[in-house]
Formats: structure tokens, sequence, C-alpha cells
């Protein structure tokens, strides 16, 4: 590709919180750089995830940018858990308190990313055909970005109205006296249920594995409550920082095992009602590495479920079988399991009549055929991955990144990859991402990424590579970091397992965010030890 004679410092791929973040420091460091977003606007996931009941799983007050004293001030979030709508304008208010729109080209697709050996430059072609060059690629594409459709037989004759919630249209959708589906109890599907229940004629839930959830207690923030947070703010977000996962609470001492029954079942009553994440990873870390005492928090549960579901032979339907409470995605809901109390509301249960189609009037199972107006596809996303290989980026000797992870993802930090200079992963496989509260992860990233730039800049450095040993060590360790914990005895995301022929690999790093940032810090501190400059 010939991109002509200007060339950018950077080239920077995507507008939501990892993005606008980026335009920020780039821009202040003095740096030319082009953004280019596929949306209209700013948001990334908030822009695109617009279903009913859609909203953040991370309290407000650290659901947020720290970067700017007089942002966090300013702002003013209306509740514990914000919803889309709010999160949307907030990043709107980002983009324009700072001036960052300016920095952007919306509507704009990254098709093709290269890099040019000889001058040491990636070039970038978007849809329109445009080429653009820069020195640096910087990847800000989200985790759960590359939306995933079931491959159903019949997926695409369906005559009614069909959506994914992570494609959610931007005009208000009714269901308003329909027969509505919803395939899919992940995090979206549970969120989204509850809410399309109460508008709906008849909502037919199809689960293929029933999931477990915790209540998120959301409340609207107080006056008071709102001043108290931004009065401490600043220590909330140093906690945050040096956090298991980047929240504002840690494990607690001690391990649930060690406690008498009576015990810990107050405390699970306690932590219940409080709400939130907090409920598994705000209390003992042997819930979550450890299988004996995964089962007494998965237990609890379970035990919650068939108190809130009223019909038994329902609730039977609806307890998980088959995982350990918190290796899928612990989703956090607003009235899930109480929604199945509801006259309109019916489950399928696809692991004993599973979906043989879609037809033009609905779905049908081995048993009937449900006739629908509208069908909700929650089914997730080629998470952390698939945001990437879905562009076409060729490293040196034109090897496309895809290629490279055939048998699973293998980075360095989850910032760099060997045979691909000059190009930072914001939040990328091997990092931990998606295991905690993601603005946090995201600045630590964008923050270490502009140091290293500017470190380059201030040594004459042209090119930045990750080693293939740091490689090859950074992948034995994420492993080695799973294998301690309970997520690969499971089917889910985090393990690639959702998507049909991607490679079962644990995606993140599970050793903490604490942890990584001194690691990364470290890192940067030995002149960035794993990485070679030319
Ligand atoms: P998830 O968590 O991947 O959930 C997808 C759901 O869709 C899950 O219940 C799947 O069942 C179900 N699914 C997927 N394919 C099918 C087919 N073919 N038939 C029936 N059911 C299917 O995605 P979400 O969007 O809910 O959440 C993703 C993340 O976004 C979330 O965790 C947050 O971090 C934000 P399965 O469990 O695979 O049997």
């Amino acid at each position: 590709m010939n991109a002509g004679e200007d060339t950018l410092d950077a080239i920077v791929i995507g507008a939501g919180f990892a993005g606008l973040y980026t335009a920020f420091k780039l821009r202040e460091m003095g740096l030319r750089f082009c953004a280019f977003e596929q949306g209209d606007d700013v948001g990334g996931t908030w822009y695109w995830n617009r279903y009913p009941g859609a909203g953040s799983d991370s309290e407000s007050w650290v659901y947020s940018f720290s970067f700017s004293d007089e942002l966090e001030q300013d702002w003013k979030w209306s509740s514990r858990f914000p919803r889309q709508p709010e999160i949307l304008s907030y990043l709107q208010h980002v983009a324009e308190r700072f001036d960052l729109r300016s920095c952007f080209q919306f509507n704009t697709r990254v098709q093709k990313a290269e890099y040019d050996e000889t001058e040491n430059f990636w070039i970038v072609e978007t849809d329109s055909g445009k080429l653009s060059r820069a020195r640096y690629l910087i990847t800000a594409v989200g985790c759960l970005s590359a939306a995933q459709l079931p491959q159903i037989t019949g997926r695409d004759t369906f005559e009614g109205n069909a959506y994914h919630t992570g494609q959610w249209p931007h005009e208000k959708v009714k269901f308003k006296g329909q027969k509505v589906g919803v395939i899919g109890t992940g995090s979206s599907g549970i969120q989204a249920i509850p809410v399309i229940a109460k508008e709906a004629a008849h909502l037919t839930v199809f689960q293929r594995t029933a999931n477990y959830s915790v209540p998120a207690r959301n409340y609207d923030l107080s006056d008071d409550q709102a001043r108290s947070i931004k009065k401490d703010i600043k220590e909330i977000r140093e906690f945050c920082r040096w956090s298991t996962i980047g929240q504002n609470y840690d494990f607690r001492e001690g391990e649930a095992l060690e406690l008498p029954k009576e015990q810990l079942e107050r405390q699970f009553e306690i932590d219940w009602e409080k709400g939130g994440f907090q409920w598994m990873f705000g209390s003992y870390s042997d819930l979550v590495f450890n299988k004996k005492a995964n089962e007494l928090a998965s237990s609890f549960v379970k035990k919650k479920i068939r108190e809130t579901v009223k019909n038994p032979f329902l609730s039977e339907k609806l307890v998980p079988q088959d995982h350990a409470i918190g290796t899928k995605r612990l989703p956090l809901d607003i009235g899930y399991f109480e929604t199945f109390n509801r006259d309109n509301v019916s489950l399928v249960d696809l692991k004993d009549t599973p979906i043989e189609s879609i037809t033009p009037a609905g779905v049908r199972t081995s048993d009937k055929l449900y006739e629908l107006d509208s069908l909700v596809f929650a089914t997730g996303f080629d998470a952390l991955t698939g945001p990437l290989t879905r562009i076409g980026i060729r490293g040196k000797s034109g090897l496309l990144l895809k290629d490279k992870w055939k048998t699973g993802p293998r980075t360095y930090l989850g910032v760099g990859v060997p045979g691909f200079p000059n190009m930072f992963m914001i939040t990328g496989p091997g990092s931990p991402s998606v295991l905690g509260n993601m603005p946090t992860s995201i600045e630590q990233h964008v923050d270490w990424i502009c140091d290293c730039i500017g470190y380059m800049r201030a040594n004459r450095l042209i090119s930045i590579e990750a080693e293939t040993q740091a490689e090859a060590h950074w992948s034995d360790h994420i492993k080695e970091l799973s294998e301690k914990t309970l997520f690969p005895s499971t089917n889910s995301w985090y393990m690639g397992s959702n998507i049909p022929g991607k490679p079962k690999v644990f995606l993140p790093y599970a050793g903490g965010f604490g942890t990584y940032r001194k690691l990364c810090n470290d890192i940067a501190e030995r002149e960035y030890e794993g990485f070679r400059f030319t």
C-alpha cells in the first residue's frame, strides 16, 4: 500500500473510553495523529449496546475517567450503577469538554493496517479506500465489540424484527403488544429480559445454559452520597489502581473454608443485601480459586434462585447445573429471576428441546415452533481477539495477526506482539482487561503506552517490538495463572469457547490488576525490558 508522503505520528482506532483518553493524551504530547471510529459519534461499547436495561456493572464513581479532577468533580452521576444513556452522555460530555471530536473521523471503518518494514510505518486503509501512514498504530477497539450471531439454520429468514444486543438500533425499539423471543442468558440477556418483559405482550426466553446472577441493588445517589464520594475520590481511585479487579473493594482477609458454616452463610446474606460484584470479589478469595469454597457460593445463589422463582419446575430449570459461579462472567441483575414469576414470560430450556432452526415465523425447537414478532440475539461477542482479528492487521513479512493467533493469542503484557512493531493494543488479550473495571484498565494502559512513546521520542528510537522470548514467557504465565483459578473448567467467552473454531485458551491476565500494574511499571523502569528498540 502506498499512503503518500504525509506521515503522522500515530493512528488510533476507536472512540470509546480508550480512544477518547488516547486522543486526549496524544494531543497533550503534541503528536500528530488521526483517529478513526466506525460509529457516527463517540461512545464505543455504549454507542452500540443500547438494548433495554443496558448499563455498567461497575459503580459510576469508578466507571469513569480519573485523569481530570475538574471533570470528576463537575460530572454528576445519578445512580450507583449507571445505565447506558447516562454513560453515553458522559462520554459525549468528555468529548465536548476536551474538544476531542475534532480528533476523530467518524463513520470510518479501518479495513486493513499493514506494517512497512523498510520505512517502519503503519499504513492504514479505511472503508472509503483512503490510506494513512503513521509511526504508531494504537488499537482502542474494545474487548467486547465484535458481536457474535449464532450459526442457526435459517437465521436470516426470520421475517419479524431481529436485533443483536451489541448492535442495537438508535431509534426506540417498540415491543408493545408483541410476542418477543430472547436467545441468550449472559449479562446482556439478564439485563434486557426484565425490561422487555414489562413491555412485550409475551416474552419467550431461550436458555441454553442456566446462569448465576447477583442482584445489583442499584439506587439513586443522593446529594449527600455524591458529595461524600467526591470528597474521597482520590483515595477511592488510588485503591482501585492497586486492587485485584480495579474496583473500590478487594478480597477480605481469610478464607471462606475457614469459617463455620453459619457464619459464612450470615456473611453471604449481608453481602447479598448490599448487591454488586462485591458479593463475590469483595468476599473471600477462595470462592474464586478453590472448588470447594466456590461450591458454597454456588449453592447459596442456587438457594436464592429457588426462593425467588415461585414455580418449582421453572426454578429448577433456572438453577445452573454445569458450572462454578464466576467462571462465566458473573451478571448483576435488576429483577431477573423475579421476571419468571410474570404470567407473560416463559422459558424454553434448550438443553431439553434444542433450537432446530429459525423460520420466517419464529424459532423452531425440537418440540415446536414459537411464533414471534421480534427476536433478540443476546448471544455475545468474539471477545478480546475478535475486534483485532476482524481488521486485516499485517505485521512484518506480511504476517496476518489472525494467522499469528491461529492457535490462540500470544502477546507480551497484552500490549505488544512480536512481528508487529510499533503496534500498541489497549486492553488486549493477555492483559487484565475484562477481569476488572474497564476504565481503570484503560487509563493504566494508555498512560503506559504514552510514556513508552514519550521515551522513544526522547531517545530518538524508531521502532519498538516485543521479543519472542518475552511473549513466550508471558503466554506461559497467563496459562499458569489461569490454571490456579476455576476459569478453565467452564465453556465461556473468557476461554474463547463461545466461538466455533476459536482455540480454547484463557484470554485475560488473572494475576490481579494491582500486580499487573506493578509489573508494567517495573518493566518500564527497566527501560522496557522484553521489548527491542531500533
Ligand atoms: P455472553 O455472556 O457470551 O452470553 C451469550 C449468551 O447467549 C449465553 O447465554 C449463551 O449460552 C447464549 N448463546 C450463544 N449462542 C447460542 C446459541 N446458538 N443458542 C442458544 N444460546 C446461545 O454475552 P453477553 O452479551 O450476555 O455478555 C458479554 C459481556 O458483555 C458481558 O459479560 C459483559 O462483560 C459485557 P451458553 O452460555 O454459551 O450456553
